[in-house]
Parts: C-alpha cells; sequence; structure tokens
C-alpha cells in the first residue's frame, strides 16, 4: 500500500506495517497531496525506486502478474497508479494490471476530472485495466464513504474469485482448470475490461447430503427418501450453472458497459465439486457467452471452493464501448475549458499597460 498521507496508511486493518508504504515525505510532509495527482504522479515517478525494492523484496520470482489497485478520482492513487505500470512493466516480464476505481459523481468535478486524466493515462501503461464504478454501486441516499465497506466486499468477491483461479484449492482440483496462462489471454486485448458476478440462493440437496450436512438437512423436516429424490441429473446441474453465468454476464457489472461489445471473455464458476459439470454446465455457458459477445474467444473454467454456494464470474474484456466513460470524459472535457475560463477572467482583470509590474 503506497499513500503519501500518513493517516491514510494508518488506517489499514489488513496490511502489515512493512508493507505500508509513505511517499512524499519532504514535499508534503505526510499530509497527502491533497486531490492533486499531477503531484501524486510526480512523487511516484521521484521514489519510484524505493516503490520497486519494497516489492522486490517482498518476492516476485512466483508471481503470475501485477495488479495495481487504486481509487482514480483522488491525487496520490490517481497520479501514481500509471507511474508505477510504466516502471512495473519496464522491468518485469510479466503482465501489469490495473484495477482502477471510478468516483461518483456526487464527489465533485475535481475527482471525475482526475479520473478521466488518470484513466486515459492508465489504459495506455498498464496491460489491462479492470474497472469499478462507485457511482453504479452506491445506493441512493447512501454516501460513498459509508458504502465503502459494501462496495470493497463486491469488489473482493468478484476479484478473489478471478485472482485465486488456478491456485491449488483445498477442495480439489477442478475438471477444467483454468490457468494463469488463461486469464492473461483473455486480457491480452489491452484497454478497459468489466466483470460479472452471480452466486447460487442455497445449495441443491443432493449436495448438502453428499457433503454431511444431510443430519442438520433431515431435522428441517424432509425424509431420507425424499431428500435421494431430490440428486440433481447432470442436465439439472448445468442448466444451473448456464443459468449462473447468464445472471452474472446481464446483471450489474464492475463497470456498467454494453457486455456485447466485448472482444474476449472468461467465466470462472467456483463450489462445490459435487455440483460441478464441466461438460454441461461451463461448456455450454461458455458458448452462450461466445454467442452475445463480438470476439470468438471464451475460456473458462471451474474451480472448487468449500463453500456451499456456486458463484460464477465472467470476465468481460476489452470492452468497444461504455457510456460511463464517454460520461467522465466530457465531464472532464467541460471542467478543463471552465478552469482555463476562469483563469482567463482572472488575468484579465489585471490587462493594460499602465501599471507596470514589480519585477519581471
Ligand atoms: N470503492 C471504494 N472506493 C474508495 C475507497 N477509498 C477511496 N475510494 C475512492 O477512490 C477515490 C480516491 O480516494 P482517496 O482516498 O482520496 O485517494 P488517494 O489516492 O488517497 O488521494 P489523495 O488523498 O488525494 O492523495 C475517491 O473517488 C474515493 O471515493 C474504498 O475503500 N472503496
Ligand atoms: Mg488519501
Amino acid at each position: 500500500m503506497v499513500n503519501t498521507a500518513r493517516t491514510d496508511l494508518m488506517g489499514l486493518d489488513n496490511i502489515e506495517l512493512k508493507d505500508r508504504i509513505l511517499i512524499g515525505q519532504t514535499v508534503v510532509k505526510g499530509h497527502g497531496v491533497g486531490t492533486d495527482n499531477v503531484t501524486g504522479a510526480k512523487i511516484t515517478a521521484d521514489e519510484i525506486d524505493s516503490i520497486i525494492n519494497i516489492i522486490d523484496n517482498r518476492g516476485t520470482h512466483d508471481i503470475d502478474a501485477f495488479v495495481i489497485c487504486a481509487g482514480l478520482g483522488g491525487g496520490t492513487g490517481s497520479g501514481g497508479s500509471p507511474v508505477l505500470a510504466r516502471h512495473l512493466k519496464r522491468i518485469y516480464r510479466e503482465p501489469v494490471y490495473a484495477l482502477g476505481i471510478l468516483p461518483a459523481p456526487e464527489e465533485g468535478r475535481l475527482y471525475s476530472y482526475n479520473a478521466a486524466r488518470s484513466l486515459s493515462t492508465l489504459v495506455n501503461e498498464a496491460d489491462n485495466t479492470f474497472i469499478f464504478d462507485n457511482s453504479a454501486w452506491k445506493n441512493e441516499g447512501e454516501s460513498v464513504r459509508g458504502a465503502y465497506q459494501r462496495l470493497n466486499d463486491e469488489i473482493v468477491r468478484r476479484f478473489g474469485v478471478l485472482f485465486r483461479a488456478g491456485e491449488v484449492s483445498k477442495a480439489g482440483i477442478g475438471e477444467m482448470v483454468v490457468d494463469s496462462s488463461e486469464i492473461i489471454n483473455t486480457l491480452r486485448g489491452g484497454g478497459m475490461s468489466s466483470v460479472g458476478y452471480a452466486i447460487s440462493e442455497t445449495v441443491s440437496k443432493s449436495t448438502r447430503q453428499k457433503q454431511g450436512f444431510g443430519g442438520g438437512f433431515l431435522r428441517g423436516g424432509l425424509k431420507k427418501r425424499e431428500v435421494a429424490e431430490e440428486v440433481l441429473t447432470g442436465e439439472d446441474k448445468s442448466a444451473k450453472i448456464i443459468g449462473l453465468v447468464r445472471r452474472a454476464m446481464l446483471g450489474r457489472l464492475t463497470m456498467p458497459c454494453d457486455y456485447t461489445t466485448a472482444e474476449r471473455a472468461l467465466v470462472l464458476v467456483a463450489g462445490p465439486p459435487g455440483e460441478m459439470d464441466r461438460k454441461g454446465g461451463v461448456e455450454k455457458s461458455k458458448s452462450w457467452v461466445e454467442e452475445n459477445i463480438a470476439g470468438v474467444e471464451v475460456r473458462g473454467g471451474d474451480y472448487p471452493t468449500e463453500s456451499s454456494k456456486v458463484a460464477a464470474v465472467v470476465v468481460l474484456a476489452t470492452i468497444g464501448d461504455a457510456p460511463r466513460i464517454r460520461e467522465l470524459m466530457e465531464i472532464a472535457k467541460e471542467t478543463k475549458e471552465d478552469v482555463v475560463k476562469s483563469k482567463e477572467r482572472r488575468s484579465s482583470m489585471f490587462d493594460g499597460d499602465e501599471i507596470d509590474p514589480l519585477f519581471e
């Protein structure tokens, strides 16, 4: 975790002290850059060696990729992320991805302006940029700050499944393991990507019984024979997975966008092994996704978890059109024009040659 504000770093619960990096001390004295992303970028560039050193000491030999996470509306993360992406790419061979958080309009025009500037630089530096839009996810009447915890849970739910894919699971090995190279190939087109997610309501009865939850379930009122009749056929299992994948793709995405413009996609199904049906579920879901996006490359697989629910994650990679980004760029353009106009007004008050300036 990198920041220019000491208080931001002190407020963290889950990041070890040695992984909290305070930069810009000589410039802003630990007080942050105050939403000035040009200063954020400059400080990051000036101190890039010490940031890289800390990353290096953390060990980079067995990583598959870098992921830079930042809110793009402020100063430090907004300015620093594109700089960090550029240097990580310069130094390492692994791909560098970004997860950029877009500000809600109510955070003010400066935040939108910063985000637009940061993002247009970031997409060119990072190998792919995942977008999470705070404004699409916060509820009406709720403050952005008040929603952080809930929004962060939503972020972790989605990207947790994605970034864990291919790792060894305690619950066993997937029937169709998604290797890190599949993720890398999905993201190869660059640009921006959006992620969909859905989770099953409840576990099917058959699985509960197989996993030894049968006792509790039976106490709930059903007789053993009735449970046996509930055992799902392969057909049902795949229908359930297809249903989840559809919900994931058609539901609220991390960045609202037109999924039909995605160049590539990745389908991940995570859940108890008994629920999985690779041939039926994942394969059919993949063809359904393929019919609905612009490109033809759809990868996918399953990932066994110890959870009793089945989750589907759909990565819509390299999105061709997202109205939200157009809107953000529009706000940024207007903001810039207004800033120029007000500067002109200010200096016009002192126009004229009658009075000489104190010094040139
Ligand atoms: N979803 C989510 N968004 C966050 C969180 N923290 C900050 N943001 C958003 O990220 C953007 C920047 O937040 P800041 O905390 O000001 O970022 P910073 O990089 O510290 O910027 P400076 O304080 O100006 O240096 C804003 O749009 C915030 O709403 C968080 O925990 N979750
Ligand atoms: Mg801050």
